[in-house]
């Protein structure tokens, strides 16, 4: 199906067309039928040959309602200009014109009516014109009348083609419906209607609410489409909600309903305004940005010029769903002048602290792309997750870097160069450790998570993983000691190789200058086995004591083991409880030990 939206100045025969049209009549209050004035906006449809169906949303003229002319023509893609033979260009002709332009529509067509009353000619030649300026560009024009019915056949012909140009949405796009409008229907509970602009909806979806008060999960219980119930409804259409749990007043016009964790929720977001270089001392201080059916006061700080266009971040009073590439219709009200619409470049834009922080910005935001872009987007964040991605509108191509990760490949090229560095550094402050722990590289190199440094570890030829820690690839035995530590762990060695059992005391340590750390390097490497606190003995000397004293008649006592090994109580004591840990001894109860079997 195919929405269209009308356009165009007050009393200019918008409504009665599209009663012309499909038998409706758009003004569904009787305060506007009396008044013969549309104050919000209203809809009909019909079945047009070549077209399928065709749903209006019709929107009021009326100066006063521009808002509620934009809510209904937001998320529409095509637009009926309708133009008074005997009005010409006026006004509100042009403040909708103007808005239709910024909002980029790119399909439509005029429609000169009130053709009976004066020659459609003048009027349809200067209209043209004016809308071949905007993104519009060459559109058909068409004058009929609505009250002789003259010509409605040739604006249903024109209509259809222009509807035959419009490409299909995407389907599968994630779902985010502006609401128009939310009531009650007894038996049913709240209904919500909104132009389906892309992706799907069927009963049962899971969506979230998203309004002035925040974000909640709805469930929907039905469906329809242009008044019928339905399954599902694709982009491009117009649905109508029936929502589970939700209260009639807890939604409104301007609220969304969008496919979870596909949007970015946010009150700042940096846009590009095109041609507004020159605006850039004398932007308006009260202004309205228009996306969708919602309508937010703003603030606007520039960035700085990129050639004829103004950067700008823009603060919006709440937050709104965002993608890249959207356009943040921003009007004046108090002159009723839209201004332009801003281009969404970065819907999570950094906070811009020192001096000189916004001129950068923009020079950053220069070259982006007015639409989401993967490559766009990791060259200004470095690394991202996939999620953040999506949620600004990027379809993820690219592998991620590790676990859901997606990197700049330049940014990642420069975090694997620095790897063997920060190793390098870390090792030169603690010689005596292998190299810094995951945490320590993480740490060092600035990165959101430990799965990221794990990944440039796999991916560097010279490092690996070892206990958790980042180390050079060959390391692994004592050749790693820092030499002073090699030489004392040496004569330690020495000493023990002509009395094995008579671990270096306190005193000898000190002399050699194998404090703890020392100590804990040569147990880590296996130059020394640690029996005790302070007490380390030759590699291998476990198993040795346990085959010495295997010899013993079993069980023995402590002083047994120590007269034996030909050692103090200083070392048997503390070794007798490491062969127990060990098993290689098993203590009885009388505090008498047995050398366990072989294993
Ligand atoms: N003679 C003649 N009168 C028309 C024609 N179309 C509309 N009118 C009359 O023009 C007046 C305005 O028509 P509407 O259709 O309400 O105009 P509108 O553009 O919807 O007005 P707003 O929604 O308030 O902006 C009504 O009195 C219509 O009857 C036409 O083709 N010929
Ligand atoms: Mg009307």
């Amino acid at each position: 199906m195919h929405v269209v939206a009308t356009a165009g100045h007050v009393d200019h025969g918008k409504s009665s067309l599209v009663r012309a049209l499909t038998g409706t009549d758009p003004d569904r209050f009787a305060e506007e039928k009396r008044r013969g004035l549309t104050l919000d906006l209203g809809f009909a449809w019909t079945d047009l040959p070549g077209a399928g169906t065709v749903a209006f949303v019709d929107v009021p003229g009326h100066e006063r309602f521009v808002p509620t002319m934009l809510a209904g023509v937001g998320p529409v893609p095509v637009v009926c200009v309708v133009v008074a033979a005997d009005g010409g260009w006026m006004p509100q002709s042009a403040e909708h014109l103007a808005a239709v332009a910024a909002l980029g529509v790119r399909h439509g067509l005029l429609v000169v009516t009130r053709a009976d009353l004066a020659d459609p000619g003048p009027v349809t030649a200067d209209a043209l014109e004016r809308l071949a300026a905007t993104p519009l560009g060459r559109v058909p024009a068409v004058a009929c009348s609505a009250v002789t019915g003259a010509g409605l056949d040739d604006v249903r012909t024109a209509l259809a083609g222009v509807l035959a140009q419009v490409p299909a949405p995407d389907a599968t796009a994630p779902v985010r419906l502006w609401v128009d409008r939310s009531f009650t229907v007894r038996g049913a509970g709240t209904v919500v209607t909104g132009t389906l602009p892309a992706g799907t909806v069927a009963v049962g979806d899971a969506l979230e609410l998203t309004t002035a008060d925040g974000v909640r999960a709805v469930r929907v219980r039905g469906v329809q489409s242009t008044g019928r119930d339905v399954e599902r409804a694709e982009g491009v259409a117009r649905v109508a909600l029936n929502l589970r749990d939700v209260e009639r007043a807890a939604v409104g016009r301007g609220d969304a309903l969008l496919t979870p964790d596909s949007w970015t929720s946010t009150a700042v977001a940096d846009v590009r305004l095109p041609g507004a270089a020159r605006r850039e001392e004398a932007l308006p201080g009260e202004l309205v940005a228009h996306l969708g059916s919602a309508a937010v006061p703003v603030r606007l700080r520039p960035l700085g010029a990129a050639g004829d266009d103004l950067l700008v971040r823009v603060r919006l009073r709440r937050p709104l769903p965002l993608h890249v590439g959207d356009r943040l219709l921003l009007r004046e009200p108090a002159r009723h002048e839209v201004l332009g619409a801003g281009t969404v470049l970065d819907a999570t834009p950094p906070r811009l602290a020192r001096r000189g922080a916004a001129a950068r910005r923009a020079d950053r935001l220069t070259p982006a792309p007015d639409v989401p872009d993967e490559a766009e987007e990791l060259r200004r964040r470095g690394l991202v997750r996939a999620g953040d991605l999506r949620r600004a509108g990027v379809a993820v191509a690219t592998a991620p870097v590790a676990g859901d990760w997606h990197a700049d490949p330049a940014v990642w090229e420069r975090l694997r160069q620095r790897l063997p560095a920060v190793v390098a550094a870390h090792t030169a402050q603690h010689p005596l450790q292998p190299g810094p722990a995951l945490e320590e590289a993480r740490q060092a190199l600035r990165l959101p998570d430990r799965a990221l440094v794990e990944a440039l570890v796999a991916g560097a030829p010279g490092l690996r993983l070892a206990a958790g820690r980042v180390v050079p690839a060959g390391s692994a035995g004592s050749a790693d000691l820092p030499p002073a530590v090699r030489r004392a762990v040496d004569a330690v060695l020495a000493d023990l190789a002509r009395e094995p059992w008579v671990a270096p005391d306190a005193e000898r340590l000190r002399e050699l200058g194998l404090g703890r750390a020392e100590l804990a390097a040569a147990v880590r490497v296996g130059a020394l086995e640690r029996v005790g606190e302070g007490v380390v003995l030759a590699p291998g000397a476990l198993s040795r004591a346990a085959a010495e004293l295997a010899r013993l008649p079993q069980p023995f006592g402590a002083g047994e083991a120590r007269r034996a090994l030909g050692t103090s109580r200083r070392v048997a004591l503390p070794l007798l409880q490491a062969l127990d840990a060990a098993r290689l001894t098993v203590r009885g109860a009388d505090d008498r030990r047995t050398v366990a079997p072989p294993r």
